[in-house]
């Protein structure tokens, strides 16, 4: 009988979790990059952690180094190409910074860097728990932009050119429980 009971118990708190899990699944977003050259390309997906949003992808037909990654105001990517996504995205009108800053010291979009190979690769894995994928600060449908230099994360960062971007979109994976 006992075991019976605990059984139920588990049944009943299983389909519990799933229906939850169902009804507000973990956000997951994704963008494709592509600039004017048409020579870089990129996908990142995107996926609310306990942790912060994590962050997956590559970044093809840039020259080999650290180049700036920012999510930008605007996911306009159409109107002036990523010239068109606007500033930095900074909400809590903080000032330029590293992603290893406080959240009150960098603007949420600040991303830094990532790191082309000698191919021209970039391969993203990162973590950032100021960047959300939900909320009033969420990151969804503004952009991803990749620049032509290196981010040195202070006020005074210049990283040059916007070679690819793209608008962020959420996404779903319905999962039968
Ligand atoms: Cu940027
Ligand atoms: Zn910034």
């Amino acid at each position: 009988m006992q075991i019976t009971n605990v059984l139920m118990a588990l049944v009943l708190l299983m389909s519990i979790l799933g229906c939850s899990a169902y009804r507000y699944p973990k956000e997951k977003a994704f963008a494709f990059l592509s600039g004017q050259s048409g020579k870089i390309k990129g996908l990142v997906y995107l996926r609310q952690t306990n942790f912060g949003v994590r962050l997956d992808g590559w970044i093809v037909g840039l020259t080999p180094g650290k180049h700036g990654f920012h999510v930008h105001t605007s996911g306009d990517v159409f109107s002036n190409g990523c010239n068109s996504t606007g500033p930095h995205y900074n909400p809590r009108m903080a000032p330029h910074g590293s992603p290893k800053n406080a959240a009150n010291q960098r603007h949420v979009g600040d991303l830094g860097n990532v790191f082309a190979n000698q191919d021209g690769v970039a391969f993203i894995k990162m973590i950032d728990n100021v960047i959300s994928l939900s909320g009033p600060e969420s990151i969804v449908g503004r952009a991803l932009v990749v620049h032509a230099d290196e981010d040195n994360l202070t006020a005074t960062a210049n990283p040059g050119a916007r070679l690819a971007c793209g608008a962020i979109n959420n996404y779903y994976i319905r999962k039968k429980y």
